[in-house]
C-alpha cells in the first residue's frame, strides 16, 4: 500500500469542504459500496398464520374495509421496520374483507397478486372483470388496472397481497388514481380472461398488448391437479422438488412483468439441497408443514411452518427446505426484474 500523503484531520477538513459542493469521495465508501458478495439489510423471518389470525380477524373491529380503502396487514420485515416492506423489493400484506364489505375501485402503477388465503365468496374485479376467489387460488392485478375487491359470502376472506411497490418508490414511478364510483362498472363476465387465453388458444385476431398475462386467475383446482400429475413423471430438482412457475401463455415468459410467482411441490419426506440465489423470495405454506433452514454455521436459522404460514428468504441466504408431509408452497419473487436487467444469480450446492 503506497504511504499516506494526508492524515485524518487534513481529509475530514476536505471531505466537509467538498460536501458543500455535493460531492463525498468515493474511496471512503467503496467497500461498503461494492462487496464480494451482495449485502442486505432484510433478513430471513416467518410469519405465523395460527399467531396471526386472530389480531386479523380483530381489524374488521376496528375499521371499515370503506374507511380503510385497503384493510390490510403489512409483514414488515425485522430488520426494515418502517418500511412498509417484507424484502428491499418487495411489498407482502394479509389483506381482510368481510361479509357486504366493498374495497373500492382504484388503480395505481405498482402490480399486485393475491394468493388466497382463506374464506370462499370473496371477489377482486380487474377492470371491470369479476374473479370470484377460493383458497390457493393466484390472482394479478397488473400495474394501471382498476380494481376494487368484495365478499358476497358468509365468511371472513383473507388473501396475502404481493407488490412490487418498494422496488416502484425507489426509482419514484408511482401513480395512484381512485375512480369516481366505489366499483368499477361491470365489464366481461366473470371467468372471461380465463375462457379466451387458458386453454393453450386465443381468440383469432387478438394480439397481446401489454406485459402482462391476460390471464386474471390461476385457480388453485387446476395448478394443484397439475403438480399431481407430474408427480408421476417429473424428475425431481434435487433443489426445488417440481417447482412450476406461472406464465402469461401469449409470450410463454412469466405472469407478471415485475414479480415471478411460482407453485412448487415437495413431497413427504423430500429434503432440498442448499440453494442461493439473488431474488428475493415470498413463500406462502398451503398445505403441508416442514422446514426452512437458513443459513450456515453459526447463522444457521431453523424456520418451523406449517399451512398459512409465510416466510421470507432474503437475496443470496443460502437456505433448504424439508417436508414433514407433502408440501405445496406458493413463492413470489423479484428474479423476473432481476432476469431482464441480467442481475439474476444462482447457486447451486457449493459450485
Ligand atoms: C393495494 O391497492 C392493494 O388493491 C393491496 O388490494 C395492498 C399495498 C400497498 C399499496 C396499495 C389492493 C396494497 C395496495
Amino acid at each position: 500500500m503506497d504511504t499516506p500523503v494526508s492524515n485524518a484531520e487534513e481529509r475530514q477538513e476536505y471531505y466537509a469542504k467538498i460536501r458543500s459542493h455535493g460531492c463525498a469521495p468515493l474511496w471512503e465508501n467503496l467497500e461498503y459500496l461494492v462487496t464480494p458478495e451482495p449485502v442486505i439489510t432484510s433478513v430471513p423471518n416467518l410469519w405465523d398464520y395460527s399467531e396471526l389470525r386472530d389480531d386479523l380477524l380483530h381489524s374488521a373491529n376496528l375499521i371499515t374495509a370503506a374507511e380503510a380503502e385497503r384493510r390490510v396487514l403489512m409483514l414488515e420485515n425485522p430488520a426494515l421496520e418502517g418500511n412498509c416492506s417484507i424484502t428491499e423489493s418487495l411489498f407482502a400484506g394479509l389483506q381482510l374483507i368481510m361479509p357486504g364489505e366493498v374495497a373500492i375501485a382504484h388503480r395505481h402503477t405498482p402490480a399486485a397478486l393475491r394468493f388466497i388465503i382463506e374464506g370462499s365468496g370473496g371477489y377482486t374485479s380487474v377492470n371491470g372483470e369479476k374473479t370470484f376467489m377460493e383458497p390457493g387460488d393466484f390472482i394479478i392485478t397488473p400495474s394501471w388496472t382498476w380494481h376494487d375487491h368484495g365478499n358476497e359470502g358468509t365468511e371472513p376472506v383473507v388473501w396475502m397481497d404481493g407488490l412490487d411497490l418498494p422496488l416502484v418508490r425507489h426509482i419514484g414511478a408511482v401513480f395512484l388514481e381512485r375512480y369516481p364510483d366505489e366499483q368499477f362498472p361491470a365489464g366481461p363476465p366473470p371467468g372471461d380472461s380465463l375462457n379466451r387465453y387458458g386453454s393453450n388458444m386465443r381468440p383469432v385476431g387478438e394480439v397481446p398488448d401489454n406485459l402482462n398475462s391476460p390471464i386474471f386467475s390461476y385457480p388453485y383446482a387446476k395448478s394443484r391437479e397439475t403438480l399431481e400429475n407430474l408427480r408421476k413423471s417429473s424428475d425431481w430438482d434435487p433443489y426445488h422438488g417440481l417447482k412450476l412457475e406461472y406464465i402469461d401463455p401469449t409470450s410463454g415468459g412469466p405472469a407478471m412483468s415485475t414479480i415471478s410467482t411460482f407453485l412448487q411441490l415437495l413431497p413427504k419426506g423430500f429434503k432440498t439441497e442448499k440453494y442461493q440465489t439473488t431474488e428475493n423470495n415470498v413463500f406462502s405454506i398451503i398445505e403441508g408443514s416442514g422446514r426452512t433452514i437458513v443459513g450456515e454455521g453459526d447463522d444457521e436459522q431453523i424456520i418451523e411452518w406449517q399451512e398459512r404460514d409465510i416466510i421470507v428468504v432474503p437475496c443470496w441466504y443460502p437456505h433448504r427446505l424439508e417436508a414433514d408431509e407433502d408440501a405445496v408452497i406458493f413463492s413470489f419473487s423479484d428474479k423476473v426484474v432481476q432476469t431482464k436487467l441480467g442481475l439474476w444469480r444462482e447457486r447451486r450446492g457449493n459450485a
